[in-house]
């Protein structure tokens, strides 16, 4: 999943394909190097992030989510928590919402469950405004976000989203430390066991930049290490700004998985 941010303050690309022009050159280059999701974003909900309000959202979204559409057949995931623009960009040929409320805003269970599209459910520990600083997880990181996911994907289905429409994301530097985000990666085995494919983020986060002491800009091969090791672990989907690299280390991951499976079988 190749990130198509349209926002001037995401944490690494900021502003760079806020021109609907740019951002479909720059979609059509992640799916050159490989992608299979293109997942657009018009609100940064990195820690700290100011919300942006609906109209400006749905600004943002609507002229590039329509440009990539016509642009590939690749499907496009919309990066939102608000029934409007889940409803205003299916209209548009978004298929997947990538929320990072999972669903929990008022209407977008129902919106996405009545359009047909799926979904991505999210743990996140607060809102993006304060969330660093109620990282604390009496019960341990894991079973929290477990318990989390496992509730949301029950009151989905009982909602009449089905679960085959849904995938669960341990939510990566949302509200949690280097030790949270290093116990989620280290047991992402005991979130697949939920039943639906796991998606992760971690491209150029402030996790991999708190391992190696690095800026934003020399954290690829950190993130590249860490993607391949969620889907050592299970995970299905990986959403990056690192396209090109993270699809080649991970063909070599699915070589060595192939051959350990034929071992197994033979
Ligand atoms: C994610 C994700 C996302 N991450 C999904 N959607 C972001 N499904 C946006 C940092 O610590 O992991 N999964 N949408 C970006 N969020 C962050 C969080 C960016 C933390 C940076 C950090 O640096």
């Amino acid at each position: 999943m190749g990130i198509l941010n349209v926002t001037p303050d995401s944490f690494s690309d900021g502003g760079d394909f806020t021109d609907p022009g740019r951002a479909v050159a720059h979609a059509l280059q992640m799916v050159a190097e490989g992608a299979a999701l293109i997942d657009i974003g018009g609100e940064s909900t990195r820690p700290g992030a100011t919300p942006v309000p609906l109209d400006e959202e749905l600004r943002r979204l609507m002229p590039t989510v329509s440009a990539v559409a016509a642009a590939t057949d690749v499907p496009i995931s919309v990066d939102t928590s608000q029934p409007e623009v889940i409803r205003a960009v299916a209209d548009a040929g978004a298929q997947l919402v990538n929320d990072v409320r999972a669903l929990q805003r008022p209407g977008a269970v129902e919106a996405v469950a009545e359009l047909g599209l799926a979904a991505s459910l999210m743990h996140m520990r607060g809102e993006p405004g304060l969330m660093q600083q109620t990282s604390d997880y009496p019960d341990g990181v894991v079973v929290t976000v477990r318990d989390f996911l496992a509730a949301r994907l029950a009151n989905c289905t009982a909602a009449g989203l089905p679960a085959e429409r849904l995938l669960l994301d341990p939510g990566f530097g949302f509200g949690k430390t280097l030790p949270d985000n290093l116990a989620l990666l280290a047991a992402l085995d005991d979130l697949g066991r939920l039943g639906r494919p796991l998606l992760v983020g971690l491209s150029r986060k402030s996790m991999i930049g708190a391992i190696l002491d690095a800026p934003v800009g020399r954290r690829l091969h950190g993130g590249v290490a860490a993607a391949v090791l969620a889907v050592s672990r299970g995970a299905r989907l990986v959403r990056t700004h690192d396209v090109a690299a993270t699809v080649e280390a991970l063909a070599v991951c699915a070589a060595v998985e192939a051959a350990s499976s034929e071992g197994a079988t033979a």
